[in-house]
């Protein structure tokens, strides 16, 4: 077959709702962009640990502080299992951490924004998480084998987290303290904004989408997934008491949707573009975690070695 030809024959098998695995023929900007939209999630995932990290020592209870380190420990292992399907597609998870180490790699714009109270623990669970279930549950059926794999189990801890979170801000905001709900409504007028912007600039600023949808590698637009994921959220925030800083949000009969005000991009794209309020210190705080990780990498190569070594001599 000649390129035209595997191109038509990708399209089709993609169109027929096959997956694509690793050793399959696939153009490469397929395999560019699912480099790059794997390798950002994975990021988004170790840096993602970041915001929460700085709470276990501080979290109110020995059972809170439990629940959050099963939770970043959670993060830590998607940020492998992502690493591991960006590696099917032919680059090392050395090169990816490199670019992200060296500034170079992009990661979600919401662990860029500073958790200052213990509800902002419970508002990453609850909004962050929630965002990412909804995006990630349209990637299950993402048309790359491996990153659809991994996003099938990554959906399943990632409900746990969101209820986790939800559960935090239960306590908060029905347990009869003022201030303690006060420090609820505080956070989620600081996560709202940020958690919409997860989704990704609007469609009609969007440069991969037409692409991506057409390769089914995103099943949904950005738009489409914001819109399901205000219209999940409202009702919950009813439930808690909260009230959504949002003046123009409001419910539409006709199309069964909310209506909500428009996002800040000129905020987004600052934040993208690395000026956020944590941008530096999230690079600085990762860096000097994988420097203190040294030791543990070259203890893990050597005990692999000498029991490689040790095989070896067995078998001889
Ligand atoms: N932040 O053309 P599009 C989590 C960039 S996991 C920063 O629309 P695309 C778990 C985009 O990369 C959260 N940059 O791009 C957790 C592109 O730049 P490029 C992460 C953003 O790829 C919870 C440019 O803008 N989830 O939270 C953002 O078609 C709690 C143009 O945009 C994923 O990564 C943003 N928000 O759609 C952990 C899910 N949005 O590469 C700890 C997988 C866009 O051309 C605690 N990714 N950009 O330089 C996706 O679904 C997609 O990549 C989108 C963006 C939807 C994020």
């Amino acid at each position: 077959m000649d390129n035209v030809e595997k191109l038509q024959w990708f399209e089709r098998y993609v169109d027929q709702e096959n997956k694509i695995e690793s050793k399959d023929w696939m153009p490469d900007a397929y395999r560019k962009t699912l480099i790059r939209q794997i390798a950002q999630h994975a990021h988004s995932e170790v840096v993602g640990m970041l915001p929460e990290g700085n709470w276990i020592t501080r979290a109110p209870s020995l059972r809170r502080k439990a629940i959050l380190i099963a939770k970043v420990q959670d993060e830590g292992g998607h940020g492998l299992y992502l690493y591991s399907a960006a590696e099917t597609l032919g680059v090392s998870r050395d090169a990816l951490v490199n670019e992200l180490l060296e500034g170079k790699a992009k990661y979600s714009s919401i662990f860029n924004y500073p958790a200052l109270t213990w509800a902002d623990i419970g508002a990453i669970g609850w909004l962050v998480d929630g965002a990412a279930i909804v995006n990630q549950v349209s990637l299950q059926r993402t048309s790359y084998g491996p990153y659809s794999r991994a996003m099938v189990r990554i959906c399943k801890e990632e409900s746990f987290h969101q209820r986790q979170g939800y559960e935090v801000l239960i306590s908060l905001c029905r347990g009869g303290n003022e201030a303690q709900k006060k420090m609820a409504q505080e956070a989620l007028n600081r996560w709202w904004w940020p958690s919409l912007m997860m989704f990704g600039p609007s469609d009609k600023e969007s440069t991969h989408s037409a692409q991506n949808m057409a390769w089914k590698i995103k099943r949904h637009s950005n738009d489409e997934l914001r819109q399901k994921f205000v219209d999940m959220t409202i009702p919950q925030a009813e439930y808690l008491g909260l009230t959504v800083p949002d003046p123009n949000l409001k419910w539409n009969d006709a199309t069964g949707h909310y209506e909500f005000g428009e996002i800040d991009w000129t905020e987004f794209n600052e934040v993208v573009k690395g000026n956020g309020p944590c941008n530096k210190q999230r690079l600085e705080d990762r860096r000097k975690a994988h420097a203190n990780g040294q030791w543990v990498r070259e203890a893990a190569m050597a005990y692999a070695e000498k029991k490689a070594a040790k095989a070896e001599h067995i078998a001889a």
